[in-house]
């Protein structure tokens, strides 16, 4: 038995804000394997009944409860373990305007354009993609010039919006069709600095599904 439990698969970035989290803080966790591409589990209604009415991962199970959305996630992790927390209400604020921003906008875009682009079938028709893409440059746009002025999101240290903001970025760039560290020489070193955190994994790395079935 591990002190957390969570529901979640390789291929979601959502999930990996939660494995990364609980790894970067040094918890004693383990993950539950949600088979999403294969038997649609985030779709039955076992799941939704048992685990999250939502039909989403991540899930955490801590103690008696079960905690569904990251961003929810990542707020109970921090107060629990005083580790990427804010240390006053204005940071606390800020977190959840980035955390929010990133739900709709950063991730919010990319996971579903990385979704059509190597999952779904049929794949993404080209004005959805292009669509999505153009509000995936506003948005990494607007991440990269936040991180000219500071090392991460709030300032000096790291915190959960960090965390919340890297759900998707450090998937392959060919899943994508375009190098975001690349292109965005801000964001790439932000990433190499959070890489360097000591309990950092990859998400094919910290949680299970990887490579998908032929
Ligand atoms: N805002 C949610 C998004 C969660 C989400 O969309 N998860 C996807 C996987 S990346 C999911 O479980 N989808 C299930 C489905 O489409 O059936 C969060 O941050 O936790």
């Amino acid at each position: 038995m591990a002190e957390y439990d969570l529901y979640c698969f390789a291929q979601s970035g959502n999930a990996y804000r939660a494995a990364l989290m609980l790894n970067l803080i040094g918890a004693d966790w383990r993950p539950i394997f949600v088979d999403m591409f294969g038997k649609g589990e985030t779709r039955s209604a076992q799941y939704r009944a048992g685990v999250n009415e939502m039909g989403e991962v991540p899930v955490l199970a801590h103690g008696g409860k079960k905690l569904s959305q990251s961003g929810v996630i990542l707020t109970y992790l921090a107060d629990h373990s005083k580790k990427f927390a804010p240390r006053n209400e204005d940071e606390r604020l800020e977190i959840l305007r980035w955390i929010i921003f990133d739900n709709q906008k950063v991730n919010g875009f990319l996971g579903p354009y990385r979704f059509l682009r190597n999952f779904a079938k049929p794949a993404g028709q080209p004005a959805v993609m292009e669509f999505l893409k153009g509000r995936i440059d506003n948005a990494l746009g607007i991440v990269d010039k936040r991180l000219a002025a500071h090392p991460y999101i709030l300032g000096a240290e790291p915190t959960i919006a960090d965390i919340s903001l890297v759900a998707y970025l450090y998937y392959p760039a060919a899943e994508f069709g375009f190098d975001i560290a690349g292109t965005h020489k801000n964001i790439g070193r932000w990433l190499d600095r959070i890489k360097a955190l000591p309990g950092w994994a990859h998400p094919y790395d910290l949680m299970p599904g990887h490579p998908l079935p032929a």
